[in-house]
């Protein structure tokens, strides 16, 4: 079955092509900073806003028009696996991520649901094989369903966490059978609306050792992926317990699991909760726990999580410099966790959102490596730090200082001389870089 069979197999055709259904800067095997794009930019499409998002709001329902959705029930989930294959296989990306509840429909009881999933994995797994894709990450829904009405994890009712546990241990075999690279969990109810009726030191607790139940299980099954919990501030409850890199990062110190986890960081998460998404990347990777990135951007003018296709280069350019400084993602990737707008509601505008995210980034690529090579912000950093390289400042450094020294040193070094941070300066100097590539 062709499911996109008025659109041929996207090519890079560079900056003068004025092809909408071509790239103009991504190009797989172009070499920027001694890798290739493909190596660098591992995208990834997601299962949920691509294959089965319907373009339904709370006003309205669906208008988005998908070839495959006259089919119903497992015809349908079998229908959305070949439409994925033959739209990764035109876009030529290499990744997808999914929830176990986006790939196949729910049961009556959880033996059917499992069932349902054995089905479709199988099937994925055959379409894997033939085209060389490989699985991101997977993740389990355990926040769509209203069993899930007062969270999973951190559910005030022990059957609704047991269930969750089940739910998780079919994922996490569904990893393996996949190979997932990663295994994300995103706490979509694990959180509160009022403190009035939370005990939040039991949810917390509870949530630590459902982590710590995957890590063993894991362990015990062979499933080598790296964990990675994304955070989020707020929406679907109000208060989130990951609620950005450094909260959860001080969840899993406090709890023992920084070994085993690190974070999935989205664009619109960080935004929600008062960040760029390059301070969050930056966070992450002071600590060691930068893992993959789920690539969006929100809309500053509304409050919540609008997921749109990435298109700000600003956000692009400095989120490749984080990465670049990383030394990549290693077995993460750059996830387009991203939905067309419901008005954008023809199958081509799932092309045209994706190669707008695609060169968005790897425009965002040229300019960061560019910006390294020339040293524009990291020379000027250094400058500015530069006093404390000698003196009083290397003896800060280094901790031989006390305040015994500081006040000596102070007492007789006068005046104190600042220079400027000259950051317009430096925003001119990136646009230029930006327009150049
Ligand atoms: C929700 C969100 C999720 C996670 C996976 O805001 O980002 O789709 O990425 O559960
Ligand atoms: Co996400």
């Amino acid at each position: 079955m062709d499911w996109f069979s008025h659109i041929g197999s996207i090519k890079h055709e560079g900056r003068s092509s004025a092809n909408p259904l071509a790239y103009k800067h991504y190009d797989p095997k172009a070499i920027i900073a001694g890798q290739t794009m493909e190596e660098h930019l591992r995208f990834s499409v997601a299962y949920w806003h691509t294959l089965t998002g319907t373009g339904a709001d709370p006003f309205g329902e669906g208008t988005a028009m998908r070839p495959w959705e006259r089919y119903s029930g497992m015809d349908l989930a079998k229908a959305r696996v070949e439409a994925l294959f033959e739209f990764l296989d035109k876009l030529g990306v290499r990744y997808f991520c999914f929830h176990d509840r986006d790939i196949a429909p729910e049961g009556e009881t959880l033996q059917e649901t499992n069932r349902n999933l054995d089905t479709i994995v199988d099937m994925i797994k055959q379409s894997m094989k033939a085209s060389g894709v490989k699985l991101l990450w997977n993740t389990a829904n355990m926040f769509h369903h209203p069993r899930f009405v007062h969270g999973a994890g951190t559910a005030c009712n022990a059957d609704v966490y047991a269930y969750a546990g089940a739910q998780l241990k079919k994922s996490l075999e569904i990893g393996k059978e996949l190979g997932a690279e990663n295994y994300v969990f995103w706490g979509g109810r694990e959180g509160y609306e009022t403190l009035l009726n939370t005990n939040m030191q039991l949810e917390m607790d509870n949530l630590a050792n459902l982590y710590r139940m995957a890590v063993d299980y894991a362990q015990e099954i062979g499933f080598d992926a790296q964990f990675l919990i994304e955070p989020k501030p707020k929406e679907p409850t109000k208060h989130q317990y990951d609620f950005d890199a450094a909260t959860t990062i001080a969840f899993l110190q406090q709890y023992g699991l920084a070994g085993h986890f690190k974070l999935n960081l989205e664009a619109n998460h960080a935004t929600l909760a008062g960040h760029t998404f390059e301070h969050e990347i930056r966070v992450a990777r002071m600590y060691g726990m930068l893992g993959s990135l789920d690539a969006n951007q929100g809309d500053l003018l509304l409050g919540w999580d609008t997921d749109e296709f990435p298109t700000d280069l600003y956000s692009t350019t400095l989120t490749m410099v984080e990465l670049l400084k990383n030394g990549g993602l290693g077995r993460g990737g750059i996830n387009f966790d991203a939905k067309v707008r419901r008005g954008s509601f023809e199958p081509e505008d799932l092309f045209y959102a994706h190669i707008a995210g695609m060169d968005s980034f790897a425009r965002g690529l040229k300019a960061a490596a560019k910006l390294i090579e020339e040293r524009l912000l990291d020379e000027f950093i250094e400058r500015r730090y530069r006093s404390f390289t000698e003196g009083i400042g290397q003896q800060i450094v280094s901790g031989q200082a006390t305040l015994h020294t500081l006040e000596q040193y102070a007492l007789e070094n006068r005046p104190i001389r600042n220079e400027s941070g000259r950051q317009e300066a430096l925003k001119a100097a990136i646009n230029e870089i930006i327009f150049s590539v």
